[in-house]
């Protein structure tokens, strides 16, 4: 069953939104999507402003709460529906792990592969706050390695963020890919609920060519 009141998406197709759009998926619960245009631009539009003065995608609405950043927004989600058991529960030992990932997504893993993107010359490592980005490539590769999901035996949120971060980083050639890695991006990406994400997604962005 849905919560009341629906959560609203704020989405744009082949964006940062689609891993949010593939976790309703995995979820399989209902929920306002609101479309955003990044040809036309009206991700800048005063209305979306208003409502995510970013004007950034993932971003939803529950309620009075504005949530941004795909961590942030995917564990919010996986939490609000916890008997679809993407999220470990806090008493789990895997809730620590789970957490210290989710963070590390944003906070290590995107500014090292950005800063590497744009040939930036790093920060010191004592004081970059990723280390270095082969520090941080070392870490991704040792997870991939560990098991068959992000956290082991248990397919959870972790690995829709992971999945589809790994699956455009690689494909964009700004992660080198290792066999394990290859593995596990098909391995997410062939479960159905992603398969069907990434349809719908396609169709999306097809529909605002025309
Ligand atoms: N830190 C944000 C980054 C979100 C982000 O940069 N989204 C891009 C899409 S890939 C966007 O909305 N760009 C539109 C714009 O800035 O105009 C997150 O992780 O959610």
């Amino acid at each position: 069953m849905s919560p009341t009141p629906y959560v609203t998406f704020f989405h744009a197709p082949h964006s940062r939104s689609g891993g949010t759009r593939a976790l309703f998926e995995e979820l399989g619960v209902d929920y306002d999507m609101h479309v955003l245009n990044f040809k036309t631009g009206t991700q800048r539009d005063p209305e979306y402003l208003a409502i995510n003065p970013m004007g950034k995608v993932p971003a939803i609405r529950h309620g009075e709460a504005l949530i941004t950043e795909q961590p942030a927004v995917m564990m919010y989600l996986a939490d609000l529906y916890p008997e679809k058991g993407l999220a470990p529960s806090l008493t789990d030992p895997l809730r620590g792990p789970y957490l210290r990932w989710m963070v590390f997504y944003g906070s290590c893993f995107e500014p090292a592969v950005v800063d590497r993107s744009m040939k930036r010359e790093p920060a010191a490592k004592s004081t970059s706050p990723y280390g270095g980005f082969e520090d941080v490539m070392a870490l991704v590769r040792a997870q991939v390695d560990q098991g068959e999901w992000w956290l082991g035996d248990r397919f959870t949120a972790a690995d829709v963020l992971w999945g589809t971060a790994l699956n455009w980083t690689v494909g964009f050639g700004l992660v080198p890919e290792t066999p394990a890695m290859r593995a596990y991006i098909d391995r997410v990406m062939a479960r159905p609920a992603m398969a069907r994400a990434a349809q719908k997604d396609k169709a999306l962005a097809a529909s605002q060519e025309g």
